[in-house]
Order: structure tokens, then C-alpha cells, then sequence
């Protein structure tokens, strides 16, 4: 009897034990992947949904001890349901991390929220310069607009571009992209000849073009943010400015790897500034476009997906500095000055500015194989966004 009871005291102690044991190592770090899932700009969200899902399927899902699950919502591209879902994930959810953010103003309405909470906030897509600046805890692991519109404005101006015409799309990233290609080229040398900006919601580049065709440019530098570029593509042969003689150069979003191929032979030629490329050449990249297109069949990774990636990276390597804690200072601490080899090239985390440090590549778009590519042909090593470091 008394041997009962002891039994009965030992196993009772045991599985309160392995209970808690169980408790500690599934102690959870929820991350809160808020993107556009639907509307024009759904590409931008399944590209980084995939990314995050292939980082996590390569490295497992527990990081110092701590499993991570990652919850991912659609803010259908409405900045006021960004915020909404943002505060419900670190409110009720108690998400550590929130991530994601596919275009500017859904990443300045859900800044206030990582300011008050301090909770992280990894920018994996938006490219506005001040994003950064309007919360002590967003980190971004995309790109800024000035590093890329600023590198393609002095290239132009030193390749024989004298006279060039600006069509960006009309929201902050484009006006970014506006000022920084502008300011550049005219200071290597080049001349504007005209300017417009397109409203962003159903663009009709048409009247836009023709105002660009009129002043006879050498070249027209172009931004539209990811998933407009096949409209423009299409605009720009329909008015027949493939054959006019006129250059079409852009930020990296026009020539998107994903739509890219759809452009047509008429892309041939593009030359564009940009952090990535589906066939930026290296091991690290072969393996991850390899891996991407076996868990994605139907897509090819653009440079938003990279974001996603590396914004993964991010949060695990960081975790694994902090020893597991999820404070939101330890883990800013420990993001900042990372620099690790991402599938686009090395990369670092600014610590002063909290955006991305990573080289800008310039590329034409060529066939090979069959398919339409951005085939890189020069690098300007280490940028940092031009626009902060000239404030
Ligand atoms: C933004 C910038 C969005 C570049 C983009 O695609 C892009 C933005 C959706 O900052 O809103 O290619």
C-alpha cells in the first residue's frame, strides 16, 4: 500500500515534469506576416509568403529553443486594415514579430503600433527612404528606392544618355524614385527633359508616353511598383516605342523576374538598377531558385521574395543572439550590424539607419534558354540609402 503511494507520488512528479519539460520546449515565438494576398498587388504578398515558407521548410521551425510559428494574414492592400490586423496580432495573438508590409502606406500604418509596442517590424517589401524612420523598431530587409533610381541616374548619364524623361508611378516610392534618379543624372552630366507622374490605382500610361515620345529623350527611366510592369510593357509596344529608337531604363521593379517573361521580345535590351536577380550567378542563388521553383512550380522568385527571405534570416539569426528572449530591444540589438550572404549577395543591416546595405547591380534583359532574364553586367558594391546620408 505504502509502496502504492510512493509509486503513485513518483509518477504523479514525473509527469509534472515532463509537463513542464513539454511546456519549455514548446514555448512558441509567433510572427505575424501581414501582406497583400489579393488585389493587384497579391504577386508581392505570394512572393514573400512562399520565401518565409522555404526559409522555414530549410531551417526548421524551432530557433533556441523556441518554436516559431508564423501567421499570416491578407490586408488586401487597405493600410487601415494593415493597422487593424497588426494590432490584433500583437494584441491578441502576442506576436513578437510582425513582418511583411508590401507597399509604403501599409508599412507607415502599422509603424505606430511596433513604436508603441515595441515589437520589431521587418519591412520585407515597401522602399520608401523615411519608412524607417517613423518607428525605432522597423528594420527593413528590402531596398530603398534612392539606391536603386540613384545608381541607374548616374550609369545613364555615363553611358551616353544625355537627355532623359521620367515616368514614375505616383505615390511616395515614385517620388523617391523621381528625385533620386533626377538628382543623380543631372549631376553626372545628363539632362531631364520632362517628368510625369501615374496614378497609381489602374494605370494608363498611354497619354504619359505619348508626352515622353514628344520630347524626344535618349532614354525613359521608369518606375512602377511590382505587378504593374507587364501593363507598361504592353503600352509602350502598343504606341510603338520599341521601334522608336528611345532606351527604356528603370528601377529594378519594371523588369520583375516573376511577369518578366511575359513581356515579350520587345523587353530585350531593358537595362535596370536592382538589388536582385533570378539569375544573379553564385551557389547560394542557383540553390535558392532551384528550391523555390520545386515548392512553387508556377513561379519564378523576384526581388520581393528576397526580402521575404531575408527577413526570415533575420529573425532567426537574431533569436539565436538573443538566447530565445523576444524582448523587442534585445532583438533590435541584436539585428542591428548583421551582415550575412544572402541569395542576392552580402548583405548588412545599417545599424544607424536600420535599412538594408547591399550592392546594386546593373542588368539587361537578354534571352537564355528560352526565357526572358536580367543578366547582370555591373555592380556598385555596398549602398547605403543615399537618401539618409544626405540629411
Ligand atoms: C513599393 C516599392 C512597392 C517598390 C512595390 O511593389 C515596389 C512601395 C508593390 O514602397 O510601396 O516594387
Amino acid at each position: 500500500m505504502q509502496r502504492r503511494n510512493l509509486f503513485k507520488v513518483v509518477l504523479g512528479a514525473s509527469v509534472l515534469a515532463l509537463a513542464a519539460n513539454a511546456a519549455f520546449a514548446q514555448e512558441t515565438v509567433k510572427i505575424g506576416l501581414i501582406l497583400p494576398m489579393t488585389g493587384p498587388f497579391a504577386s508581392t504578398g505570394k512572393q514573400i509568403e512562399a520565401a518565409a515558407k522555404l526559409y522555414m521548410a530549410e531551417n526548421g521551425d524551432t530557433v533556441a529553443g523556441k518554436k516559431i510559428e508564423l501567421i499570416v494574414k491578407d490586408d488586401t492592400n487597405v493600410a487601415d486594415t494593415t493597422k487593424r490586423l497588426a494590432q490584433e496580432l500583437v494584441v491578441n495573438d502576442g506576436v513578437k514579430v510582425i513582418a511583411g508590409f508590401g507597399l509604403t502606406p501599409l508599412a507607415l500604418a502599422a509603424a505606430p503600433i511596433s513604436a508603441q509596442a515595441k515589437v520589431p517590424q521587418i519591412v520585407m517589401a515597401a522602399g520608401t527612404a523615411i519608412i524607417t524612420e517613423r518607428s525605432p523598431y522597423i528594420v527593413r530587409t528590402s531596398f530603398t528606392l534612392p539606391q536603386k533610381a540613384s545608381v541607374m541616374g548616374n550609369w545613364a548619364a555615363k553611358n551616353g544618355i544625355g537627355k532623359a524623361f521620367s515616368i514614375v508611378a505616383d505615390f511616395a516610392p515614385g517620388h523617391d524614385s523621381e528625385k533620386w534618379f533626377k538628382d543623380s543624372y543631372t549631376k553626372a552630366g545628363g539632362t531631364m527633359v520632362g517628368e510625369a507622374r501615374v496614378p497609381l490605382a489602374n494605370p494608363d500610361f498611354a497619354s504619359f508616353l505619348q508626352r515622353a515620345a514628344d520630347a524626344k529623350p535618349d532614354a525613359i527611366f521608369v518606375f512602377v511598383p511590382s505587378g504593374q510592369g507587364a501593363t507598361f510593357a504592353k503600352q509602350f509596344v502598343e504606341r510603338g516605342l520599341d521601334k522608336s529608337g528611345i532606351k527604356l531604363i528603370a528601377t529594378g521593379d519594371l523588369p520583375d523576374d516573376d511577369i518578366l517573361n511575359g513581356f515579350g521580345d520587345a523587353a530585350l535590351g531593358l537595362i535596370s538598377a536592382g538589388p536582385y536577380s533570378t539569375a544573379h550567378p553564385g551557389a547560394k542563388n542557383a540553390a535558392y531558385v532551384a528550391a523555390f521553383k520545386k515548392a512553387n512550380p508556377s513561379m519564378r522568385p523576384n526581388f520581393m521574395s528576397v526580402g521575404g527571405y531575408d527577413g526570415m534570416h533575420l529573425i532567426y539569426e537574431a533569436l539565436k543572439k538573443t538566447n530565445g528572449a523576444t524582448d523587442g530591444d534585445a532583438l533590435l540589438g541584436a539585428m542591428k550590424g548583421l551582415s550575412f550572404e544572402s541569395p542576392r549577395g552580402p548583405v548588412t543591416i545599417d545599424p544607424a539607419t536600420r535599412d538594408i546595405v547591399q550592392n546594386i547591380y546593373l542588368r539587361k534583359v537578354e534571352k537564355k534558354d528560352g526565357e526572358l532574364y536580367n543578366i547582370e553586367f555591373a555592380t556598385v558594391e555596398a549602398v547605403k540609402d543615399p537618401d539618409k546620408a544626405s540629411r
